[in-house]
């Protein structure tokens, strides 16, 4: 088994809660004294300088932190240090508004640059790999979060960023590029371009995808796998808790093990904000316990998932996170039923005679919210068989039905003319509000 931490990796459990215990007490020191927005916030919730923090359960004292207050104090106002300390800012660009600025110190970047290490060796690369970034460079912590974790492994690092595909994909035959580093929609684009290119997949030496920053689900991972003949991993992280590194998967790949000597996840009920109990579904909350420039408490993510905290057989002994859901923001709720697009996506990738490419078309008739789902057929065939069309279209509405309880309109379109991604995707459609007004 490999490590790239081995004694903080797999650290007795008791032990790993004292840590936190201490590194707890000491981050709610450090926010109370060095940052005005977390003084007067702890101040109010009586919590003051955490000194009264004895265990690990004292931290429901402590308030929330939300994407609002990023933005109520945007740019720098969660910022704990003077602005000489900081020697990296990203941000994630956000579909409206200000995007969510994420400040480091060097120390931040060294303990980032672990826990990326971590990941991306538990996803199985070594010093002998040569990993092409395919995430956009830039603000983005997603690029230069695995540059910096990968260069700390000893892999050989090509920042290619995304786009320009062609390009990406000379690249990888010609250094014989063993890794790549990309959105899980990025990696299936990437295996369409090759089965369409010239060059088979037996000229290029790929064997394994370290994948994140949106959900993918275990069938959308074995479809990448068989079209890329590669291992793919999952990493979660976000701009908030400064970037990927959070959490990822080990060989198991039965969730994802949070650093948990540099963060402490918590699970609650998203409505009521209580805790959930152990081992249930609910939003994920994290504090982060060793950041310098911007530590931030008791963070809502709004990721849906749950904390195992069964030990895992690949010797890790730091909690798992299960695959997320999705976000509380990306949840549907169609006549009643909540729906995640991850449900939808396990029921449908795999499916016989369609691709793996899909779009939620959410609308609003007769003051009820209706969802179309678009789905792919892999041979266009099918299209002039009427008979056959609607065999098709029947047993994934009825697969669907069985899945979420729900009855949707399936539509089966032409291959390739969904819209491809190279960054997230971005499969839902919402005409809600574009036409009712
Ligand atoms: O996506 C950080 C990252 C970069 C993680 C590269 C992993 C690899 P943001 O752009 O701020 O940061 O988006 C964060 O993306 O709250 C989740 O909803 C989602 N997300 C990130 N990783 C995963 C994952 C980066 N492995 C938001 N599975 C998070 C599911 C993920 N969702």
């Amino acid at each position: 088994m490999n490590y790239f931490q081995k004694d903080i990796e797999t650290m007795p459990r008791k032990k790993i809660e004292e840590l936190q215990l201490e590194r707890l007490k000491s981050v709610v020191a450090y926010c109370y004294n060095n940052s005005r927005f977390y003084h007067d916030r702890l101040e109010k919730a009586g919590v003051g300088d955490g000194s009264r923090i004895k265990q690990l359960s004292d931290i429901q004292y402590i308030p929330y932190t939300t994407k609002d207050d990023f933005r109520e104090h945007y740019p720098f106002g969660l910022r704990s240090v003077p602005m000489k300390d900081v020697v990296r800012i990203h941000a994630s660009s956000g579909t409206t508004g200000k995007p969510t600025v994420g400040l480091y110190t060097k120390e931040d970047i060294e303990n980032w640059s672990d826990c990326v290490a971590r990941v991306t060796v538990a996803g199985g690369v070594t010093a002998d790999d040569i990993i092409q970034i395919s995430f956009g460079y830039g603000l983005f912590t997603g690029a230069l979060g695995l540059h910096f974790g990968l260069e700390k492994v000893g892999a050989t690092v090509i920042p290619a960023s995304s786009g320009n595909t062609e390009k990406q994909l000379m690249m990888m035959r010609d250094f014989g590029v063993t890794g790549i580093v990309a959105t899980p929609s990025y990696a299936l684009y990437l295996s369409e371009a090759i089965k369409e290119g010239e060059h088979p997949l037996s000229e290029y030496k790929l064997k394994l995808g370290i994948l994140g920053s949106e959900p993918c689900t275990p069938e959308m991972r074995s479809q990448i796998e068989q079209n890329l003949g590669i291992y793919v991993s999952d990493n979660y992280g976000m701009t908030e808790l400064g970037g990927p590194g959070v959490s990822g998967d080990c060989p198991e790949r039965n969730g994802m093990h949070f650093a948990e000597d540099h963060f402490l996840p918590e699970i609650i009920n998203t409505e009521t904000g209580e805790w959930a109990p152990q081992g249930e579904v609910g939003e994920l909350v994290v504090t982060t316990l060793t950041r310098r420039a911007m530590p931030v408490l008791r963070y809502r993510t709004k990721d849906i998932t749950r904390l195992i905290y069964e030990p895992c057989s690949c010797g890790r002994t730091h909690v798992r996170m299960a695959k997320t859901m999705g976000r509380t923001d990306d949840m549907l709720i169609i006549k009643g039923v909540n729906v995640f697009p991850t449900q939808i996506e396990s029921a449908l990738v795999g499916t016989e005679k369609i691709g793996p490419h899909y779009q939620l078309v959410v609308r609003r008739e007769n003051f009820r919210d209706t969802l179309e789902i678009r789905v792919e057929l892999i041979d266009a065939k099918v299209l002039e068989s009427f008979g056959e069309l609607e065999r098709l279209r029947n047993s994934i509405e009825n697969k669907l039905r069985s899945v979420l309880g729900l009855q949707t309109k399936v539509t089966l379109v032409k291959p390739k003319s969904l819209e491809r991604f190279q960054g997230k995707a971005k499969r839902i459609l919402d005409l809600r509000n574009v036409e009712n007004k």
